[in-house]
């Protein structure tokens, strides 16, 4: 899948602030009217308009609880096979573009996702580093974009990350307690920092970088859209192993994934 991107430019000081923490934030990524044209997407998914079948599910499920219950964390991976003209759209297109910028010219596209938190759901997403999911890579660049369609605040669920944890490789993960399917690393949550978002804004994350979000504890949505980029090669080689974040067979890829965990 390929992306022809726009052009939008961040500087050398933020290019520089990537290589040195891990993660940047980009503000006013969407202006008003597009975020209101992605949260009435976003919902649409939410409330099962656009079918989604398998690619949603509970990512903070507590053991023994029914999945009819409640969704502590909706999971929808890859809204853009159900809607493939959001690659033509801002929030694809500019996110690519950045990510050239961070990684190098040879990023593409390799999947995207939103994840949910409803309000006063109180469900926290464990520290972890996204590349604990993914297959060992030769080649480790990747990142993820991370947009917030609300105000992301401590308290509804905005990121938090450990600057600099990229550097210092794969940290060793674990199933967490839910058996949403969720992994989890140890962190000194004593060096984490948290960004909150005006809604539009983004934070673009290496996919070594440790990082959380707590639980929603407000009375409002916290809706973020996902995507990430990694060099072309590698996304072949992902597809080649197949592995494609739950598209090409979630049974191949939980395989995959859990063998690792063994
Ligand atoms: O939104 C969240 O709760 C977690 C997001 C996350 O882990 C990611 O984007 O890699």
């Amino acid at each position: 899948m390929s992306l022809k991107a726009k052009r939008i430019s961040i500087t050398k000081s933020q290019c520089d602030e990537f290589n040195n923490n891990g993660f940047i934030i980009i503000n006013n990524l969407l202006n008003s009217t597009e975020i209101e044209e992605y949260r009435s997407l976003y919902d649409r998914f939410l409330n099962g308009e656009i079918e989604c079948k398998e690619m949603r599910s509970d990512l903070g499920k507590k053991d023994g609880q029914d999945i009819t219950e409640i969704e502590n964390v909706t999971q929808i991976m890859w809204p853009s096979v159900s809607v493939p003209e959001l690659f033509k759209k801002p929030l694809h297109q500019r996110s690519l573009e950045i990510s050239r910028q961070l990684l190098g010219e040879d990023a593409i596209f390799d999947f995207d996702m939103l994840i949910y938190k409803a309000p006063n759901g109180n469900t926290s997403t464990p520290w972890h580093q996204d590349a604990a999911y993914w297959p060992h890579m030769p080649d480790e660049r990747a990142v993820s974009a991370w947009v917030a369609l609300d105000q992301s605040t401590q308290d509804n669920g905005c990121m938090y990350f450990i600057p600099g944890s990229h550097r210092n490789g794969y940290r060793q993960h674990q199933f967490a307690e839910t058996d949403g399917g969720s992994l989890e690393c140890y962190v000194s949550e004593n060096e984490a920092v948290f960004v909150e978002l005006e809604p539009g804004s983004a934070t673009f994350h290496h996919g070594l970088t440790a990082h959380h979000t707590p639980g929603n504890i407000t009375s409002s949505h916290r809706r973020a859209f996902i995507t990430n980029f990694r060099p072309a090669a590698m996304v072949k080689l992902e597809r080649e192993m197949g592995f494609a974040h739950g598209l090409s067979g979630s049974v191949e890829d939980r395989k995959i994934r859990n063998d690792r965990f063994k």
